[in-house]
């Protein structure tokens, strides 16, 4: 069900929903965020945002539902691979990194513990919201491992006992210093992606595609 307005996915309420908002603001696009709506049509051009929480962005784009999303590289990646797991489609087009939302994705240990490489977990059970980005760094490295996969309160398994380890996000590392852990290695680093659905766009459409991406090369050089 493709509309003629551009549908773009952000995050509702979270650490990328300010910075994009004033994105797209920046960028010329009027909008009135009040109440609960999914849905805010932009008052000066063919635009709605579609207020979403962002584990739900990949798949609007990757099932073609909304046109554009801003999303985190990890989030992205970890539902990318998930679906292609189940088989589901997977394509989307990276149209430009953006300069928020930065971050690494890492594992962390008891801070006492000793570290002199990702051999050191072997046999480790390893909490987590990120299991698949988890696989594919643990495959690489050759070391077998176990999950224990948790939505929240990741950084408190350890001191649970629910695992030996976690990989988690880190900005600071203040998290991870509060719970007596320490950052032993970085599989991932993150910043928020505008990204695009694959396929046909109407001309009108692409055109308000490039538009907007001269606009944000405009507004991010600008910041720098
Ligand atoms: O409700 P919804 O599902 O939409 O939001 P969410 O709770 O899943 O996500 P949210 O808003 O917490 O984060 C959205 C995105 O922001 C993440 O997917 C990352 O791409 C990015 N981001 C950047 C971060 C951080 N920095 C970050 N520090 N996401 C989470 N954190 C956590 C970190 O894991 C730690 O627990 O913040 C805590 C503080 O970090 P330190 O290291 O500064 O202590
Ligand atoms: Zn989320």
């Amino acid at each position: 069900m493709q509309t003629q307005r551009l549908r773009i996915a952000i995050q509702k309420k979270g650490r990328l929903s300010k910075e994009c908002q004033d994105l797209l603001k920046r960028c010329g696009v009027k909008f009135n965020m009040m109440g609960e709506r999914l849905v805010v049509h932009s008052e000066n051009m063919p635009i709605d945002l579609l207020l979403v929480r962002d584990d739900d962005i990949p798949g609007l784009i990757m099932d073609g539902v909304v046109d554009l999303g801003v999303i985190g590289e990890n989030e992205l990646e970890e539902v990318g691979l998930e679906r292609i797991a189940r088989g589901e489609p997977a394509e989307y087009t990276k149209l430009r990194r953006l300069d928020f939302g930065g971050c690494r994705l890492s594992i962390a240990i008891d801070k006492d513990a000793q570290y002199n490489g990702p051999q050191d977990l072997q046999g480790k059970r390893i909490a987590t919201t990120y299991p698949q980005l988890v696989k594919r760094y643990m495959d690489e490295q050759g070391v077998e491992f176990s999950t224990c996969m948790l939505n929240g309160s990741v950084e408190v398994a350890p001191r649970a006992g629910l695992a030996d380890a976690i990989c988690d996000l880190v900005s600071t590392g203040a998290t991870l210093e509060a719970n007596g852990l320490k950052e032993a290695e970085v599989i991932l680093r993150s910043k928020a992606v505008l990204i695009q659905r694959v396929g046909e766009f109407s001309a009108d459409k692409q055109a308000l595609i490039e538009r907007l991406l001269t606009r944000m090369q405009g507004v991010i050089q600008a910041k720098e």
